[in-house]
């Protein structure tokens, strides 16, 4: 008989850690407003929720590995918009941003939810931030209390 190990979405008694990069806060802000909403009616306690800032995409995989290396978090959720502009900026820090993400969840064991959204234009990153295309922050916010619950019934 076949056995299928999920984590449920239910974040009563979670602890989770939020990393909001600044940079292009206008839709920033929707996506940090979408995850804490998401975590809270999924039951996860606003005082149980904290938030570290961070100047820009580039910066949230060291304070992400920092938040997750304290083991005072059930996971934690990066939130980043990155919009390409004229110069290899864009591929740089969505490269660095992206591997230091995985490296950091890898490396200390705990779930981190990758929300960093990557666009062409602003138009597209504003469609991924609370209209036509969702909300990418609750989507990350849902993944990590997804991710903490399973890795518990993985232990
Ligand atoms: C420099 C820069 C540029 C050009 N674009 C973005 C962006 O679209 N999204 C983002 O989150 N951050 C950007 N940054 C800032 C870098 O992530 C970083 O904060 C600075 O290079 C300082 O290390």
């Amino acid at each position: 008989m076949s056995k299928t190990l999920e984590g449920n979405l239910i974040g009563t008694g979670l602890k989770i850690g939020i990393v909001a990069a600044r940079w292009n806060d206008f839709m920033g802000d929707k996506m940090l407003t979408g995850a804490i909403d998401a975590l809270v009616r999924h039951d996860v306690s606003d005082d149980d929720i904290t938030i570290a800032m961070v100047p820009g995409s580039y910066e949230i995989p060291l304070a992400a590995k920092r938040m997750a290396d304290s083991k005072k978090y059930d996971a934690i959720v990066c939130l980043g918009v990155l919009i390409r502009g004229g110069t290899l900026h864009f591929e740089l820090i969505a490269g660095e941003a992206t591997k230091g993400i995985g490296m950091a969840s890898m490396q200390s064991g705990v779930p981190i939810a990758f929300g960093v959204i990557t666009t062409e234009t602003i138009e597209q990153a504003i469609e991924r931030t609370g209209s036509k295309a969702g909300n990418k922050g609750v989507e990350a916010a849902l993944a990590a209390i997804e991710m903490a619950n399973l890795l518990k019934v993985l232990d």
